[in-house]
């Protein structure tokens, strides 16, 4: 069992409001933001926002999630472990449906998420760097090993994240995330792996990235929550994160990521990290940018 404790997530509905932008949300009936949400992403890398996507946003994008399923826009992530060792159920990903998909593309960029990234990012304007759906069926041996964002964005600069959104209840029976508490501050560059299994992705560069459930000093820094559809979690994109197998019978756990970045941010190409091919027009130092990166904040008129 891994050794993760549940905090006590900050709250939504506390009474102060980050930015009046988050006003523009209210017709999703989205609680607003508190300060102390924006200081617990700063402070441990990561933030849990109970209730933060309303149900019909949930309801436009399951279907369009399952479809990526059978598309052919994602992969069986257990040809990367090897065979056998993805256990009887698969761990299925793909990257960027908001470019296939009208409502994951809305679901990127006018749900409530813009607004809370701007408001955590401290951002006057925000980006969509890419959208990643994660199913791991039940009985998936297959952990997602510990790795930060960074290490795989073509992208320099602070303000970065990656909201989780899972679209059942998941805890660590069938495979939520654990975060290393501060990790985004250890001023590391850690190299991308496999996401399934340890060794890195080749040609890459930086730090192997330590066996973080074997240090008992990381014991106490190791954050997860158990979620409800509805609920989400934000992580800063250097954060060191992982999550266990689905290890139960019948408890799917699917999930959509969506990763953005906000002021600041430039493109950084890193030497062997996959590139997403609409991203090749950028230039090394240039601001993010269509045909790239969809804006996404300010919202569209
Ligand atoms: O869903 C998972 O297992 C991993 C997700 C993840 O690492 C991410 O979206 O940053």
């Amino acid at each position: 069992m891994v050794a993760t404790r549940t905090v006590e997530e900050s709250r939504w509905g506390r009474p102060t409001l980050r930015s009046p932008s988050l006003g523009l949300v209210t017709e999703d009936r989205t609680p607003p933001l508190s300060d102390q949400d924006v200081e617990a992403f700063w402070r441990d890398g990561v933030v849990c926002l109970r209730g933060a996507v309303p149900a019909e946003w949930l309801r436009r994008i399951e279907g369009p999630v399952e479809a990526t399923l059978t598309s052919g826009e994602s992969a069986d992530l257990g040809v990367l472990a090897g065979p056998g060792a993805g256990g009887t159920g698969r761990f299925v990903a793909g990257t960027d449906h908001w470019r296939t998909s009208e409502d994951l593309r809305a679901f990127a960029a006018r749900s409530p998420l813009p607004a809370i990234a701007a408001d955590l990012l401290r951002s006057e304007h925000v980006w969509l760097y890419e959208d990643s759906v994660l199913v791991k069926e039940p009985g998936s041996a297959l952990r997602t090993e510990f790795h930060t964002d960074a290490a795989y964005f073509h992208a320099a600069g602070d303000a970065m994240c990656t909201f989780w959104v899972p679209l059942d209840p998941t805890d660590q029976a069938n495979g939520t995330l654990t975060f290393v508490a501060g990790s985004h501050r250890w001023e590391r560059d850690f190299r991308p792996n496999l996401f399934v299994t340890t060794d890195p992705i080749p040609g890459t560069e930086g730090e192997i990235v330590p066996d973080v459930l074997a240090d008992p000093a990381l014991a106490d820094q190791l954050l997860s929550f158990d979620l409800q559809p509805g609920d989400l979690t934000v992580h800063h994109a250097r954060t060191l994160h992982g999550a266990p197998a689905n290890g139960s019978a019948d408890r799917r756990r699917r999930a959509l990521s969506v990763r953005y970045c906000g002021d600041g941010v430039t493109w950084a190409p890193r030497p062997g990290v996959p590139l997403n091919v609409h991203h090749a027009a950028l230039a090394p130092g240039a601001p993010l940018g269509m045909p790239a990166c969809l804006p996404v904040w300010p919202p569209a008129p």
